[in-house]
């Protein structure tokens, strides 16, 4: 029998055999590199038990910070033909290898809590990060709002991938002059259950965009075809403000700006409420079009510190309904896909966040009962990257960082 103690070990056992010293990749083979919002979650499943590893992955992540204060969302530390596209692809000039784009931007809100689990050095290796994330938030502030939301520029910005929401503007999207490349993913995973060569063309083409205008800003705004302010941009940054000024306000760091920001972005994540739909959607900034999708992030309000009845009307449907919830897409969907991954699945790292913000909010019945039920589904599936809402079977990677860090800080705990 597999017992919690033996899979806290499987899980320690998973964040060391991933670890490469200052950094830890997802999972070997597929995602050979240090990605943002992993390697965030994995400080946080390193804090229970190696303290000081959880302050250096954080670290290595902002080492990587470019001179504006964006930090990219992946950092290319050593070669992997493994993976594609590389650094080569990107073009970046940063102090690390990286790609151009960001990530859901959530160390800081997990920086928070491995600062709340350590007793010792932790304000020291605070001071150092707390200016390096405050610059990060500016920039998100300077670049990315549309009517005070939060606008990704890319799918992968969001971290879900070929989530539906991307849909329409996808494919508004020419990339018939994307040119011959080769994929490096599906030769690793099964190619039903990773996103389609129609959107890979168009992944690429907008990073050749991005590479094309020197990753200035300014000059894509004005230009990229995509647009789109989305509800795991906006809940992430607003939770990483209220975080920051938190932090802040405790370390006597100057907090200016901190609370007029936070009331941008509740404003703007006013205008991702999509009445029709009765949830939170993502909204084409440049066609005013609604994605018109319920996505597990629709459910990451709680996170970035707004409460909503509807939300919670639905999330307990969802967790009364979908045999493992949270699914990344509504079921009930035409486009709902259980294995195709951003389209249906769910995943142990999402479930998390958005449990830590019912927590944070008070619904502690629904947040005992997410982790309740994400730690059956990791103790009967193990610790793969993510896992068919209506089965539970795991999909995509094995031994998954952020499903093993996911079962030590929370899942697993329950
Ligand atoms: C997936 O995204 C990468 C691109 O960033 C990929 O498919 O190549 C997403 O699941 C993303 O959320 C995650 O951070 C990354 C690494 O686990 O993989």
């Amino acid at each position: 029998m597999t017992t919690t103690h033996s899979l806290g070990q499987a899980a320690r056992q998973i964040l060391i055999q991933n670890d490469k010293g200052c950094y830890t990749i997802p999972t070997k083979g597929l995602y050979p590199y240090q990605w943002n919002w992993d390697s965030a979650i994995a400080a946080l499943g390193f804090a229970e038990f190696d303290i000081t590893r959880a302050w250096i992955e954080l670290e290595t992540l902002f080492s990587g910070q470019w001179s504006d204060g964006m930090v990219p969302h992946i950092l290319f530390h050593q070669p992997d033909p493994g993976y594609f596209p590389g650094p080569d692809v990107w073009g970046c000039d940063g102090p690390i290898p990286s790609s151009g784009i960001i990530q859901p931007p959530i160390a800081a809100s997990m920086a928070r809590r491995v600062w709340e689990k350590d007793t010792g050095a932790g304000a020291t290796h605070l001071t150092a990060l707390y200016p390096k994330m405050l610059a990060w938030h500016r920039w998100i502030m300077q670049w990315r709002l549309d009517r005070g939301a939060v606008c990704t520029t890319h799918p992968w910005e969001t971290g879900r991938d070929n989530a539906p929401d991307w849909d329409k503007t996808m494919a508004r999207m020419d990339a018939s002059d994307v040119g011959e490349y080769t994929r490096r993913d599906t030769t690793h995973v099964n190619s039903d259950d990773r996103p389609t060569n129609f959107d890979y063309d168009r992944y690429i083409k907008l990073v050749q965009l991005g590479r094309n205008l020197h990753w200035d800003q300014a000059a894509l705004r004005e230009q990229s075809p995509f647009r789109v302010a989305d509800p795991t941009m906006t809940f992430t940054t607003l939770g990483a403000a209220r975080d920051l000024l938190a932090m802040g306000t405790e370390l006597g760091f100057d907090t200016t700006g901190l609370t007029e920001d936070i009331k941008t972005l509740e404003a703007g994540a006013a205008t991702l409420w999509n009445t029709d739909l009765g949830a939170f959607d993502s909204r084409d900034v440049l066609s005013g079009e609604w994605a018109g999708c319920v996505s597990s992030a629709s459910y990451l309000c709680w996170l970035g510190g707004i409460d909503s009845d509807q939300m919670m009307d639905r999330l307990r449907n969802t967790l009364e309904t979908v045999p493992y919830p949270v699914p990344s897409n509504d079921p009930d969907s035409d486009t709902f896909d259980a294995r195709r991954y951003w389209r249906g699945p769910t995943w142990a790292v999402v479930n998390m966040l958005i449990g830590l913000g019912l927590e944070q909010q008070g619904h502690h019945a629904e947040a005992t009962e997410l982790a309740r039920k994400t730690g059956a589904l990791i103790s009967e599936h193990g610790f793969a990257e993510y896992f068919d809402p209506l089965s539970g079977s795991p999909a995509g990677g094995k031994s998954f960082t952020w499903t093993a860090a996911v079962w030590l800080a929370w899942a697993g705990r329950t």
